[in-house]
């Protein structure tokens, strides 16, 4: 395979993320005081199909490494582990010993959910909530642990760096929509109401194989503005990838930084999942041929908290 350069020159007009906002809005959709926006389309009914996809009962581990050796650099750090136990010091009656630790990290810093709380434009968050329901203590509206029923449902996999016959896309290149309608040709799959939506760069294979974390930090492959309303027309309840920001790095805007998220969390309500490790999934989805699966990935029930690590996981 081959790696292709920034394709999103010359630049195109792309519309203003307020008024695309305005237009995709979810906001009422599910209730005044709904906090879990897209995830609502996981109805009881989808998840109990999605279970049936379980054929082979091959499990696929989707988060990366929770270790000092993660892609982070710059504005946050990798996760930093110590043990304050190892058993080595204690006398306990029969010989009883025990082991304990700790972890420090950024919830940002690995496989994660962002939460609806994670960003906000014009002092508004999703639904309408006021941005000062968030605070230094945290979260009062939409923070991640009113995710934590779960997400899970039906899973598909868009392999795009295959579709491009790349190992990755390199930084700046945009997805677009008709980029997302060829891979599901290519693969012979749907994208359904209710559906986990995970796309694949192999910007997460360019770290492990160049070990670079300035440069996974610096820019990536991801999702052009115009692919929120694919996802919204789908009714997608939530979307996942292997870059960090699931967005084309630099942005497509010249004024505003991470519109994709600003539409997408803040207008459509939907959660995003970060820094997956989708190799070895996108390699059993090319052998077999099925680029669907129960995806299950509950975050973390942290109080107030505007983002989850997580260890999604695809079975098969
Ligand atoms: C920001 O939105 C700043 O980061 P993330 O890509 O982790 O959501």
């Amino acid at each position: 395979m081959t790696r292709t350069e920034p394709v999103n020159e010359p630049q195109v007009a792309v519309e203003d993320f307020r008024t695309l906002g305005r237009r995709l809005s979810n906001w009422g959709r599910w209730g005044e005081q709904d906090e879990r926006g897209t995830v609502n389309l996981i109805t009881g009914e989808r998840l109990a199909a999605a279970a049936q996809l379980v054929r082979r009962g091959r499990v696929f581990p989707l988060g990366i490494p929770l270790d000092e050796n993660g892609p982070q650099s710059g504005m946050r750090g990798n996760p930093i582990h110590l043990m304050s136990e190892t058993g080595a010091e204690q006398v306990f009656p029969g010989g009883f010993r025990y082991a304990d630790d700790y972890i420090f990290m950024p919830l940002q810093s690995s496989s994660q959910w962002d939460a609806l709380a994670h960003v906000y434009y014009d002092d508004r968050m999703y639904n309408g909530f006021p941005a000062g329901d968030t605070t230094v203590k945290g979260a009062v509206r939409c923070s991640i642990d009113k995710q934590a029923a779960g997400i899970a449902g039906r899973g598909v996999l868009l392999d795009i760096a295959a579709l491009k016959g790349v190992d990755w896309l390199e930084a700046g290149t945009v997805i677009t929509p008709e980029d997302l309608d060829a891979a599901c040709q290519a693969q012979g799959v749907t994208v359904l109401p209710g559906d986990i939506l995970l796309f694949r760069t192999g910007w997460r294979r360019k770290f492990v194989q160049e070990g670079d974390a300035a440069a996974f930090m610096a820019g990536e492959p991801g999702l052009g503005q115009r692919c929120c309303e694919w996802l919204h027309e789908r009714d997608v309840a939530a979307v996942g990838s292997d870059n960090w920001a699931i967005e084309v790095l630099p942005g497509e805007s010249p004024d505003a930084l991470l519109t994709v998220h600003m539409v997408l969390i803040r207008d459509m309500g939907m959660s995003l999942c970060e820094i997956l490790d989708l190799d070895e999934l996108a390699e059993d989805c090319h052998t077999d041929g099925c680029w669907e699966f129960l995806f299950v990935a509950p975050p973390l029930p942290i109080s107030r908290a505007v983002g989850s690590p997580v260890n999604p996981l695809a079975i098969k």
